[in-house]
């Protein structure tokens, strides 16, 4: 039956129900309780804004003012091309996130210590005032260095965004830069460094089709990318159209990415990623099959696999008169070669043999032996290695020891074969507010922003790898004073080491930190003035697919269901009214109302030839979009890693043009970098090559074994986008937030599911309920990051004397040590020890 003809007569089925009801007794109708007025109901399109890649479409149903339910897009008919974005569980439920009784309803200023949570309402007026105020004194006395707008990846928004505030920044002489992300920094500077892409070239999803085997390292499209357009309906559509494919999948923890659709399920110790992937290319190499199959494929596209591979390319470099690449060329060296170091030979002593990866990851030698014998098999093996790898200690190198795998194969180039890089996307075309312009250089990695806080002043290019300085030793001269924290939780929640940020928070010297989100989180309790956005539901936007959202691309027109809510005002708003005080509002505004920005960003939007051929045509104008909401089309992604490289000789992006196996900039980097020891570096080291190390905190770490035997792996759970979500009811239910533990470590510890136990390591304590189950490895542990941290109420502490954490978030356990090479955020690497609570 047509959907449409159901629902009618559905309502016609429960009409009638209600008429013979009435009828059974004339006397229950008498009672019948006054209803109140129904007015007309309103149906919006609005959209789930979140940083898990989709931007799902949001149908809200709402009347007289009040959203009375929400609806996921079911507007065409589905047919996969161009099909249905349904939401996931999470946008389902935001009717109660906007309703939630913690949302922010008027500005705030604190009045208790920072970190306190005491504020008292102010107006708008002097909320801006005082944010006016405080810029404009730390600008003249520090310099716009020492202004910091912080991550902030909580709203995807085209005209509202936070991107409003580095406009507002912009017009007053800028502010400091922020190079990486916390998703993705290790991989990137891995991919860069060793096939010269971003970390998101690998072959299109798509192309699996075309596979015959399949290894998947950290890869779960399907707990990540939930939208029913995302990469993981993708995944799940090409594996139905490539029934006989093999797939190997492997991962700590036994993932909805495998559900029945695995081959096998190798689950490795977190972080041993590389003394995996050595183990499986020592197969390979030893057994002479990359001599007689892939050797001319290695000896024509990359750099490093032997010693004559880098004096030849050394020689070129010196010849070359490009005076980077001479001065690369000077820390050189042959004997670090790909081939000799996986043997054993030369400079190398300890061949990398699958008996001693079996010690290190868990995975035995057989099984890496099965695994190097797939890769040999197969024509057209397609590898792909999720972010869960790079967020490690030294995640860079792991990254780059697996990437080789694909090198090895020598089949790069073909469809249906992929280079280890996350697979390649793109959606359409959609215009935001444009930023403007930085004046300002100097760029810091987005993760070492709370040290900047303490010791910005010392930063150089050497020490902590800032960029837009001359020198190596040039120093950024500056601490921040200025923190901007527009839809963001990395103020707190979402950074490394919680207890050192609250705590870096709380001492630091001239500081002025402004939050401006939907609802009172953990990180906005840090502020001085807290400024409450409006939410998706009460907003007017254009808005894209985001950036995972697979083969199909979208656009939704927003039209808010109901008027701003309390005294809440959009991020543009709240910009302007800065800026106006700042004395650059007519600058900021450039004279245009909301309304006409949205259709000045929509007529960029409508005539970009990315966005031809969408379905249905666009209208002339945003109000006529707005009353269609969706507009799709089929981006028809086709995408091959390295075809262009491979088939029609074009150089790659590094300095030799070629796939470095060897990195003569990480040499270079190895001999004049000098690694910041914040808390121990042992392990983070920068090589030319990949190479396996024990880091801090890892399975083979002796130093931290004993007091904190287990590994805790974290993942992205599907409670919850980041900490987004966290403080909606519904969701904590469906997804609860436990620590899986394997039976073995259960009976060990002597604990049951559903018990209570505390989680603990030199950094802090977090409290949550156990959860048995055999997805798990045995000796780690696993929990979803992103609960909020809440202080225990009781006044409980961990052993150092810090409060408890009964939120349960991860990062009261993880470490600030930004990674070698990326200054990247090793949030997955960490070691616990537990006890009943
Ligand atoms: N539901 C949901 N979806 C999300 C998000 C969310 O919070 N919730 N966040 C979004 C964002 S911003 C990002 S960056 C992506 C993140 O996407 P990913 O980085 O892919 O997600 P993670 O869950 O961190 O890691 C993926 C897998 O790696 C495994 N893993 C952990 N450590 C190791 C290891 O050492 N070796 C191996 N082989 N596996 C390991 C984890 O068990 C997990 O299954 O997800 C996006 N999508
Ligand atoms: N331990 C550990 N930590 C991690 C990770 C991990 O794997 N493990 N993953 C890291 C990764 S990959 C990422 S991307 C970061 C993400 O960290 P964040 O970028 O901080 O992402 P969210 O936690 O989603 O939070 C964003 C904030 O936006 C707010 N917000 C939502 N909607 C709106 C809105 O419309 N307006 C305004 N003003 N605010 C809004 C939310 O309430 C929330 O406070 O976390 C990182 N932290
Ligand atoms: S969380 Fe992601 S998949 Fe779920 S509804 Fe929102 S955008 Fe879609
Ligand atoms: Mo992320």
């Amino acid at each position: 039956m047509e959907r449409r003809s159901f629902l009618k007569m559905s309502a016609a089925l429960s009409a009638a129900a209600t008429v013979s009801g009435c009828n059974s007794s004339s006397k229950d109708a008498d009672v019948v309780p006054p209803q109140p007025p129904v007015g007309e109901e309103k149906v919006n399109w609005s959209s789930c804004l979140v940083n898990c890649g989709s931007n799902c479409p949001i149908k809200v149903f709402s009347r007289d003012g009040v959203i009375t339910r929400v609806e996921t897009d079911h507007e065409v008919e589905d047919v996969y091309g161009l099909h249905q974005v349904r939401a996931c569980a999470r946008g389902r439920s935001l009717r109660q996130r906007t309703y939630a009784p913690d949302r922010l309803k008027t500005p705030m200023k604190r009045v208790g210590e920072r970190g306190e949570g005491k504020f008292v309402p102010i107006s708008w007026d002097e909320a801006t005032q005082t944010i006016a105020d405080n810029l404009q004194r730390v600008i003249s006395q520090y310099g716009n260095q020492a202004v910091f707008r912080s991550y902030g990846s909580g709203a995807y928004y085209g005209f509202a965004s936070n991107a409003n505030f580095n406009r507002l920044f912009n017009l007053v002489g800028g502010c400091l830069n922020a190079y990486g992300n916390y998703s993705w920094a290790q991989q990137m500077e891995a991919a860069k460094h060793t096939f010269g892409t971003g970390s998101t070239s690998g072959s299109s999803t798509v192309t699996i089709e075309d596979s015959d085997f399949f290894l998947g390292v950290a890869y779960n499209p399907n707990e990540i990318r939930q939208s029913g357009s995302g990469e993981g309906y993708d995944f799940v559509k090409a594996l139905e159209r490539n029934p006989d494919l093999k797939i190997v999948m492997i991962d700590p923890r036994y993932t909805d990415s495998m559900l029945g659709k695995e081959g096998q399920w190798l689950p490795i110790r977190p972080g041993t990623d590389a003394a995996f992937a050595e183990a499986v290319a020592y197969e390979m190499i030893k057994s002479g099959w990359v001599d007689t199959h892939s050797l001319d494929f290695i000896s024509k596209h990359t750099v490093g696999y032997d010693a004559a591979s880098i004096d030849a390319q050394k020689a070129e470099f010196e010849a070359s008169g490009d005076a980077t690449k001479v001065e690369y060329a000077k820390h050189m060296n042959s004997e670090e070669n790909y081939r000799d170091y996986i043997l054993g030979l030369g400079i190398y002593s300890e061949p990398r043999t699958p008996e001693w990866a079996e010690k290190i990851t868990g995975i035995s030698a057989a099984q890496i032996r099965a695994i190097a014998k797939d890769l040999m098999n197969a024509q057209r093996p397609y590898i792909v290695v999720g972010a869960g790898v790079n967020r490690q200690a030294n995640g860079e190198q792991s990254m780059r020891a697996l990437y080789m795998l694909s090198v090895l194969t020598g089949k790069l180039g073909n469809r249906g074969v992929s280079n280890g890089e996350l697979p390649y996307m793109t959606g359409m075309y959609r215009a935001g507010i444009p930023a403007g312009t930085n004046p300002v250089k100097e760029t810091i990695s987005f993760f070492t922003w709370t040290e900047a806080v303490v010791n910005g002043k010392e930063f150089t290019a050497r020490t902590h790898g800032i960029r837009g300085t001359e020198g190596l030793d040039d120093k950024l001269g500056t601490n921040i004073h200025f923190i901007f924290s527009a839809s963001d939780s990395s103020l707190l929640n979402q950074h490394a080491e919680i207890n050192n940020t609250a705590q870096i928070l709380r001492d630091a010297q001239d500081l002025f930190v402004v939050s401006c989100d939907c609802w009172m989180t953990p990180g906005a309790k840090f502020a001085d003035i807290i400024l409450p956005d409006t939410s998706w539901l009460e907003s007017n936007d254009l808005v894209d697919n985001s950036y995972a959202a697979g083969s199909l691309g979208y656009l939704t027109a927003m039209s808010a269901a109901v008027d701003p809510m309390w005294d809440c005002k959009s991020m543009y708003e709240a910009a302007a009214m800065i800026a106006d005080k700042m004395g650059v509002g007519a600058q900021f505004t450039e004279g245009k109302t909301e309304a006409d920005w949205l259709e000045h960003l929509y007529e960029q939007t409508r005539t970009n030839s990315r966005n031809s051929g969408v379905v249905p045509a666009f209208p002339a104008t945003y109000k006529e979009a707005q009353q269609i909401g969706v507009f799709r089309k089929d981006m028809k992604l086709n995408h091959v890693a390295l075809q262009s490289f491979v088939k029609d000789g074009k150089a790659l992006n590094t300095p030799s043009g070629k796939i470095e196996i060897y990195s003569a900039e990480l040499a270079w980097r190895a001999a004049n970098w000098t690694q910041e020891d914040v808390t121990g570096v042992k392990g983070d080291t920068i090589t030319a090559i990949p190479q396996y190390t024990v880091t801090w905190d890892s399975y083979e770490d002796t130093d931290t074994a004993t007091d904190y035997p287990l590994q805790l792996a974290t993942y992205h759970t599907k409670g919850r986008t980041h900490s987004s979500y966290h403080n909606v009811p519904w969701l904590r239910e469906a997804v609860e937030d436990a620590l899986w533990m394997n039976q073995f470590d259960a009976d060990a510890y002597g604990v049951s599911s559903g018990d209570k136990v505390v989680v603990y390591n030199a950094r802090g304590a977090i409290e949550v309920p156990v959860k048995i189950t055999p997805r798990v490895a045995p000796n780690v542990v696993a929990l979803g990051q992103g609960a909020w941290y809440l202080a225990d109420t009781k006044g409980r502490t961990d052993d150092s004397g810090r409060p408890l954490d009964i939120g349960g978030a991860v990062n009261t356990l993880t470490r600030y040590q930004p990674s070698p090479v990326a200054k990247g955020n090793p949030q997955l690497t960490i070691r616990v020890q537990i006890r009943k609570a």
